[in-house]
């Protein structure tokens, strides 16, 4: 059988990626406790497959090494956070900068900044102290884990955008894209009036 090529150290990546999601979930909690409402709308995860991890490595040149798959690259474990309102990305983002624990080595914003095709999220890839060994030889490891921060319209927009993407032999491909980046930029408009709406009725303007 092949070897893993996250070696020994797949054993601890489930474990990395439950002591995030418990990290957002308690940031959660107490936001609720204080304020009776909740900013997340859900949270979803997955470790990368051994299948996708490799075609990444091959595709950037990268030896096929545990080095690779979890320092060099940095999403082996990703996490995504769905939030009702746009400002709760920005506020949870300066909540992660001041975890001691948690260090970013990489920020995108894909929401002042979308992409091309309409795509918008916030991504970071931190690096996280870990009660586990690591490929670097450290007893207390540190692990690198990919956050999507996004809206309930930006996830939606992305996850038929992305089953789309999957579909073979698309006809009339210019007009699906522009299309979908219309809608990209819909959402985004809703986005907006949504959280001027709450703004108002929480009387913050
Ligand atoms: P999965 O299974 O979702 O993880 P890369 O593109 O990975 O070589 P980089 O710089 O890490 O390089 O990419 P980026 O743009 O920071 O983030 C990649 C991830 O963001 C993707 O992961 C998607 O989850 C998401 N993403 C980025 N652009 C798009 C897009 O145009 N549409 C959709 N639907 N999602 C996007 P993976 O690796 O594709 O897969």
């Amino acid at each position: 059988m092949q070897e893993s090529i996250y070696g020994e150290y797949g054993q601890y990546l489930e474990a990395v990626l439950e002591r995030v999601k418990t990290r957002f979930e308690d940031i959660d909690r107490k936001y609720f406790e204080k304020k009776g409402e909740h900013r997340i709308e859900h949270i979803s995860s997955r470790i990368k497959s051994e299948e996708s991890m490799r075609e990444k490595c091959k595709r950037k040149g990268l030896p096929l090494t545990p080095e690779s798959a979890l320092r060099t690259l940095t999403d082996s474990v990703g996490v995504r956070v769905v939030f009702s309102y746009v400002d709760s990305i920005y506020e949870m983002l300066e909540e992660i900068k001041k975890f001691p624990d948690w260090r970013i080595v990489r920020e995108k914003d894909y929401i002042i900044h979308a992409k091309q095709n309409g795509y918008r999220s916030y991504h970071i890839n931190v690096m996280i102290k870990e009660p586990f060994p690591d490929c670097a030889g450290n007893e207390q490891g540190e692990y690198m884990v990919e956050i999507q921060l996004r809206t309930i319209a930006m996830d939606s927009w992305a996850s038929l955008e992305h089953q789309l993407k999957y579909k073979k032999n698309i006809k009339n491909e210019e007009l699906i894209v522009s299309e979908l980046k219309r809608c990209a930029d819909e959402l985004a408009a809703c986005d907006v009036s949504m959280q001027t709406i709450k703004d108002l009725i929480d009387g913050s303007i």
